[in-house]
């Protein structure tokens, strides 16, 4: 397949909405070590439980190493596609393509990756697998693709209405081990060039200690466009209080690229999650990769869940605000069913459902 010259914008390509139709999902097995406690075998089987319910909805490709490829078969349905592909880690949503269409065609952009934030404040090195990782999705999709050169972006820290608009956070964005030699401005052009957007929505800061420097994939989503779901924390004592009513304030102080306001629904956080020592103990530890400590708190947010045609798969932690996720959802989608899952090794690993699915959308040849 083909690199691109020019952008989305200029070829009339933008990148949908995750609420609209999909052609299918991707995923990437998890395997390593020193981040996936007791050798990834329990994130396999919540993996496991991602992909088969994914699949009860739409068509599921899971990318899945050498050595791993027999037992991530045997563990899947025979409805989920397994396919070869080398990785460093399990997080497609981030290192995947994003997919933009003209409606008859979809293409690929492949942002430059580097574990959340390089050599400064990065995850894990080398990355190098990860950064070929959206090139390879794009060849079995048959989509030509943007290299976007220098500049790093991963897919969790963009959130688009398909209308016009793009969400995002200064936190992570402007964050040093990204683009440091570009202000604000430029990235906001970069984002509108490639998304084919005419207006970024700049939130502050992400879930409280996100150690992707504050994603917005974690704190805000798109239910349609004017209407979005916000993380919220109801204990003022919580520093996650002041960030979730900082992004509120902003969100009520905006319109869209249509000029609409945008209706807020408040989906209430979990009480914070904390490392174990059991869970703390599984990890290798590796010079590099960020370490599991026992007490740290970890960025547990219902706003990580994943929309699938006619459903929505959320993440459960065995907390009393589950339910009232559950609620809040389905009052929000009414035409999906809602599905959840008890995803805590998922957030073990640093992340969860959203940041380990990514969408292709319908549009394609
Ligand atoms: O998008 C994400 N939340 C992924 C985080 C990666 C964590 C690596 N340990």
């Amino acid at each position: 397949m083909k690199r691109l010259q020019g952008t989305p914008r200029i070829d009339g390509f933008r990148m949908p909405g995750e609420f609209e139709q999909h052609k299918g999902t991707y995923m990437i097995w998890p395997e390593r070590p020193d981040n996936w406690r007791l050798g990834a075998k329990p994130a396999q089987r919540v993996f496991a439980e991602v992909a088969t319910a994914i699949s009860e909805f739409e068509p599921i490709t899971v990318c899945v190493s050498a050595d791993q490829f027999a037992n991530a078969r045997q563990m899947l349905p025979a409805e989920v596609r397994v396919v070869e592909m080398s990785s460093n880690d399990a997080w497609v949503r981030d290192c995947g393509p994003s997919f933009v269409t003209n409606g008859k065609e979809l293409r690929g952009i492949d942002w430059r990756f580097n574990a959340w934030g390089g050599l400064v404040d990065g995850l894990y090195f080398p990355w190098d697998k990860d950064d070929a990782v959206a090139q390879k999705i794009c060849e079995l999709e048959d989509a030509d693709s943007y290299r976007t050169g220098g500049f790093v972006l991963e897919g969790g820290s963009i959130h688009t209405d398909g209308d016009g608009t793009a969400v995002v956070t200064e936190e992570c964005l402007l964050s040093e081990g990204r683009n440091p030699h570009f202000s604000k401005e430029q990235i906001e052009d970069m984002l509108c060039n490639y998304l084919n957007v005419e207006k970024v929505i700049w939130l502050r800061r992400g879930i409280y200690l996100d150690e992707t420097n504050g994603h917005v994939d974690n704190i805000f989503c798109f239910a349609r466009p004017g209407e979005a779901l916000l993380a919220w924390c109801e204990d003022e004592s919580d520093p996650q209080y002041e960030i979730s009513a900082e992004n509120l304030k902003i969100l009520e102080n905006e319109t869209d690229a249509r000029g609409r306001k945008i209706k807020v629904h408040k989906l209430v956080l979990p009480t914070p999650v904390l490392i174990t020592e059991e869970e703390s103990g599984g990890v290798d530890a590796i010079e590099g990769t960020l370490p599991r400590n026992v007490g740290d708190r970890l960025a547990a947010s219902y706003v990580n869940f994943y929309l699938v045609n006619g459903g929505v798969i959320f993440p459960m932690f065995g907390d009393k605000n589950d339910e009232r996720a559950r609620k809040t959802l389905e009052k929000v989608f009414p035409d999906r069913r809602v599905v959840g899952i008890y995803a805590r090794e998922i957030l073990l690993g640093g992340g969860n459902i959203h940041c380990i699915t990514q969408q292709v959308p319908s549009g394609g040849r």
